[in-house]
């Protein structure tokens, strides 16, 4: 009844933000992602009839904040009259700092659990229910390049491009180490309720999944640049719009565009994208990587950088 698995997160070209359906987590909007390689969360989950209630470890420490949201993930893989679980989590990367912290998480999670109960289930199920407890954990369930569909009360999720077909770069940008203020799933909802380019928002998404999907099928460069970069500066519009306003960023993380666009004019093949936390993500061609690095390393208030390239689906690893 032990099992362990390891998850990359995943950071998404073409944004979710806003869900249809809050019961059930479906998200408002289709989306891309590409899922990393280099950052991981490792889970082990032991199901044991001898304890009394589920507990979790977080990096060595006693975690009792994310432990509700890891439960009830746990009872819908499982089953609500399940034993309780030790789940013992271990991340190389900031959690909860807009580092996508929870997809790989419960990617992870969902792998681990059915396994350790003994209770096979498609990669399809998996996603279903990862994205249950968080919408982009659904997409590490896939590696490389991804695309989350709507469909009528479900997602259905795809690999577009294998992960060394066209092996890109990412850089992350850490500009602040620290938890986020507002949690997406409390955001997203205010933005959905008061921002006056939420509807728009939505109806635009299919155009920007469509050209992001003939970028990625294509290997255009540029296509997929200028079209993450609008996604992504257009989703933080929405948010800047809402009331109250839900602002990200600070002063780092507007330094980290500006030496994305130095490099751009130099002809270095990178574009940034962000999401609801202050780093930035700076995605470039692989021959790109070291000067792209060395550029945000030397952007004032850049306190860490990370180097990934492209990775695999959330899987099972040997926990013996
Ligand atoms: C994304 N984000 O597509 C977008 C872009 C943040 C900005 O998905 O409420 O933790 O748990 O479903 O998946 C972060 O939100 O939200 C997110 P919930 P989640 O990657």
């Amino acid at each position: 009844m032990r099992a362990m698995a390891i998850a990359q997160p995943n950071i998404a070209l073409i944004k979710y933000w806003g869900k249809r359906d809050f019961e059930h987590n479906l998200p408002a909007v289709g989306s891309i992602s590409i899922t990393l390689r280099d950052l991981f969360t490792e889970m082990e989950v032991e199901l044991d009839e001898r304890l009394a209630s589920d507990k979790l470890t977080v990096n060595g420490s006693i975690d009792e904040k994310m432990l509700p949201r890891l439960s009830s993930c746990i009872d819908s893989v499982v089953g609500v009259d399940r034993p309780r679980g030790k789940i013992v989590s271990k991340y190389n990367f900031p959690v909860a700092a807009g580092l996508a912290s929870s997809a790989s998480a419960f990617a992870a999670l969902t792998v681990a659990a059915a396994q350790a109960a003994g209770k096979p289930s498609s990669v399809a199920e998996l996603a279903s229910l990862a994205g249950r407890a968080s919408g982009s954990a659904a997409r590490s369930l896939f590696g490389g390049f991804v695309e989350l569909e709507n469909c009528d009360n479900s997602i259905a999720l795809s690999t577009l491009r294998e992960s060394d077909t066209w092996p890109l770069v990412v850089v992350v940008a850490i500009t602040d180490t620290g938890s986020k203020a507002v949690g997406s799933t409390e955001a997203m909802e205010i933005s959905r309720k008061t921002s006056p380019f939420y509807t728009n928002w939505i109806e635009r998404q299919n155009d920007d999944l469509d050209t992001a999907r003939d970028a990625i099928v294509r290997r255009d460069f540029e296509q997929l640049a200028a079209i993450a970069e609008h996604n992504c500066l257009k989703m933080h519009s929405v948010m800047w719009a809402s009331r109250p306003p839900i602002v990200y960023w600070n002063s780092a993380t507007m330094r980290c565009l500006q030496t994305v666009r130095r490099l751009q004019r130099k002809g270095v093949g990178t574009f940034f994208t962000i999401d609801a936390g202050p780093q930035v993500k700076v995605v470039c061609l692989p021959e790109y990587a070291a000067d792209v690095r060395a550029a945000m390393a030397e952007t004032e208030g850049v306190v860490d950088v990370m180097v990934s390239g492209l990775g695999e689906a959330a899987r099972l690893v040997d926990s013996s």
